[in-house]
């Protein structure tokens, strides 16, 4: 399994979509890897994808093709990771902030959660204040997650979170924010009340905030 998992990862770094879904079929197929090991390795792929972009061995179009091939393999690994879903964890909005046009690690993110028995409304990227208010009321969230990926983002989060407060909504949802260039300072700053950095903390955190039970429906 690991072999396969290894090509995976290669393939997404590669930028390769078809051969990404084509091990994604494998993968399914083969029927056991865990939904922890799926989420390892698109991780290290992506990882390994931003930081060749750093060091210039990777430009734009590379990276793009990257995401594509994310796109893809999520797209057949969807319904796999799902299968292990045993119970209704929670309603939660997430979305990238307006501005902000970075998805891959969203993406990701609201994969996890959906496997994890998370009921998740993705709202895309370049989301505005309006749009994650609206559906927070809409679906009684009991978790709003927020990307941000660029630092200018800040006042984008503060809008977000002053906007909640006038809306009556900030007794009833918790809101975690999370992304690259993102510290856990800039999160205080901002007023969250829960910051993550991986998959794994990210599930953690949701975890604390809602006790298994965040859903106000
Ligand atoms: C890929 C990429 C792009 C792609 C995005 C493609 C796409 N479909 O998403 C493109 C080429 C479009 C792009 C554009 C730009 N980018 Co860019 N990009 C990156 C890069 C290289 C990788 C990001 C990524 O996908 N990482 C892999 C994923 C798996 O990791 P992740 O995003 O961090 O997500 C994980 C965690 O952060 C966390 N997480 C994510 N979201 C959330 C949310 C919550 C609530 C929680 C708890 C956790 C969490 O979990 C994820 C899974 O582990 C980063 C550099 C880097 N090393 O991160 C720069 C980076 C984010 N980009 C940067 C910049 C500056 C830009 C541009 C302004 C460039 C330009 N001059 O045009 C534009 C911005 C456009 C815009 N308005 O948003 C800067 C931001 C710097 C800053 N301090 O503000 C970075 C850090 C690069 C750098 N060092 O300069 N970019």
């Amino acid at each position: 399994m690991e072999e396969i998992l290894e090509k995976f990862e290669t393939a997404l770094i590669a930028g390769n979509a078809d051969a990404s879904a084509d091990l994604a079929d494998a993968i399914v197929a083969a029927g056991q890897a865990t939904a922890d090991e799926i989420f390892a390795h698109l991780s290290n792929a992506m990882e390994e994808v931003g930081s060749r972009y750093q060091t210039g061995e990777y430009f734009i179009p590379e990276m793009l093709r990257s995401a594509e091939a994310v796109e893809k393999a999520m797209a057949v690994l969807e319904p796999y990771l799902f299968e292990s879903r045993h119970e209704q964890a929670g309603v939660v909005v997430m979305g990238t902030v307006r501005g902000d046009i970075h998805n891959i690690g969203k993406n990701i993110i609201v994969s996890a959660l959906r496997a994890a028995g998370y009921e998740v409304h993705d709202l895309g990227v370049n989301v505005s204040t309006e749009k994650f208010v609206n559906k927070v009321r809409e679906t009684g969230a009991g978790l709003l997650l927020l990307s941000a990926f660029t630092t200018s983002t800040k006042p984008a989060l503060l809008d977000v979170m002053a906007a909640l407060e006038a809306e009556g909504l900030r007794g009833s949802v918790k809101v975690v924010s999370g992304g690259a260039s993102h510290s856990e300072k800039f999160a205080r700053e901002v007023g969250v009340d829960g910051f993550a950095t991986d998959v794994k903390s990210t599930l953690a955190v949701c975890r604390r905030l809602t006790g298994r039970d965040g859903d106000r429906r």
